[in-house]
């Protein structure tokens, strides 16, 4: 395989959510497992398990108050003595009894004060964490017709993005996250890529769309929204994760490893695999009834395996094909590399990286599992999805 191949998978970075390793579950119930992280220091240790395996995860999101700490810039230091660093900031302006009838578009001006004021909150952390990213995902929105005025909300919210936006620093970034529905049901406020989109056009470079694969009407073709936003420069970030129905959050590349390589080849054809493009590979995802840590570990081997299928595609061929009109040629170029079983070439990488070439079984080897369950007693709850 291609020297090219290699050095992009051999530099590919994906980050990982710190709430991924608490405990979490569905509206019924929590399912408790052992050896869960007690506080943000354990998590992030958790997470430095997976990028220790995986040799390609060694960024960390937090989501604010979930990672409260009193001291950030030692979390950081805390995180790079551990071979990880902080990433992006994920502000939490939902999980408030003020926030029932909206955050930051709450008709009542304390209410929206309060959740600006968080916002701003977690720009601060990302000044102690050298984080990069401010990620924002609003569950503002109405229930029933007539509850609200839809544009008053969206001028809410243009204030309080602006708001922020003027806060960043030189080098910091807004992204933008758009969910089509709940917990509201009737409107979102921020529903889709083409809202997210206006709003991150009208602030300015330094506000970009997140898309969360789980946050689309079914059938959705996602890989044109990354095209389009990528043509546009406003593509920021990924949550990556798998649905079969709605919000899932299950494993990435678990329900559609075809979907996943579609936009990996959006990605890669854009040339926007790079780590100086911009784009935030980050997972959200919650494992509610597998273990944390490898279901992370699967997790990121799932995008990379979507990743080497993307890069092994043959451009020349497929631009040929596509040039001469050649339909079913093109599609062809396309499921030859899809069909194509990378993980030969994958085990290659990593033992060049260093690394065990299976990194499930060398983690099960390692006896970490052991160690948390052992060590720790009381883990914490996720905080999504009590
Ligand atoms: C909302 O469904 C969301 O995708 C946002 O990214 C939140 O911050 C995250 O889930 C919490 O898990
Ligand atoms: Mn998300
Ligand atoms: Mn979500």
């Amino acid at each position: 395989m291609t020297d090219h191949v290699r050095a992009a998978l051999r530099a590919q970075q994906i980050e990982v959510p710190s709430w991924a390793y608490g405990n979490s579950g569905t509206r019924f119930k929590v399912f408790a497992q052992r050896g869960v992280p007690r506080n943000p220091q354990e998590k992030i240790a958790d997470a430095a398990q997976v990028h220790k395996y995986t040799g390609i995860s060694p960024i960390v999101s937090l989501h604010i108050p979930w990672d409260k700490v009193d001291d950030y810039e030692a979390l950081a230091k805390y995180a790079g003595d551990l071979g990880v660093r902080i990433g992006g900031i994920n502000a939490n302006v939902f999980q408030d009894d003020d926030y029932m009838l909206g955050s930051v578009t709450n008709p009542d001006a304390r209410i929206r004060r309060k959740a600006l004021d968080h916002l701003l909150e977690c720009v601060d952390i990302m000044d102690a964490t050298g984080s990069r990213d401010v990620k924002l995902w609003f569950s503002d929105g109405t229930n029933y017709p007539g509850q609200d005025s839809i544009r008053a909300r969206q001028d809410r919210l243009a204030e309080a993005l602006s708001a922020v936006y003027d806060r960043l620093g030189e080098s910091q970034r807004m992204l933008l996250e758009y969910k089509l529905f709940e917990p509201a049901f009737y409107t979102m406020d921020v529903p889709d890529w083409g809202t997210a989109y206006a709003h991150c056009l009208r602030l300015g470079p330094k506000a970009q769309v997140v898309i969360d694969t789980g946050h689309h009407a079914p059938g959705t073709n996602i890989e044109f929204i990354v095209a389009f936003l990528l043509r546009e420069g406003k593509l920021g970030a990924f949550d990556f994760n798998s649905r079969f129905y709605a919000d899932d959050d299950l494993m990435v590349g678990a329900a559609d490893p075809f979907q996943l390589f579609r936009i990996m080849h959006e990605i890669v054809q854009a040339d926007a695999l790079r780590n100086d493009s911009g784009i935030n590979f980050m997972l959200d995802q919650c494992h509610n009834i597998e273990p944390k840590i490898p279901g992370q570990i699967r997790s990121v081997m799932n995008v990379q395996e979507a990743t080497a299928k993307a890069l092994i595609v043959d451009t020349a061929a497929l631009d040929a094909a596509q040039q001469n009109g050649d339909v079913l040629g093109a599609n062809a170029v396309l499921m030859d590399a899809y069909n194509t079983d990378v993980r030969p070439l994958l085990a290659e990488v990593r033992a060049e990286m260093g690394l065990d070439p299976n990194p499930m079984a060398a983690y099960a080897r390692s006896g970490y599992a052991d160690k948390i369950v052992a060590e720790r007693v009381g883990g914490q709850q996720a905080g999504w999805g009590a």
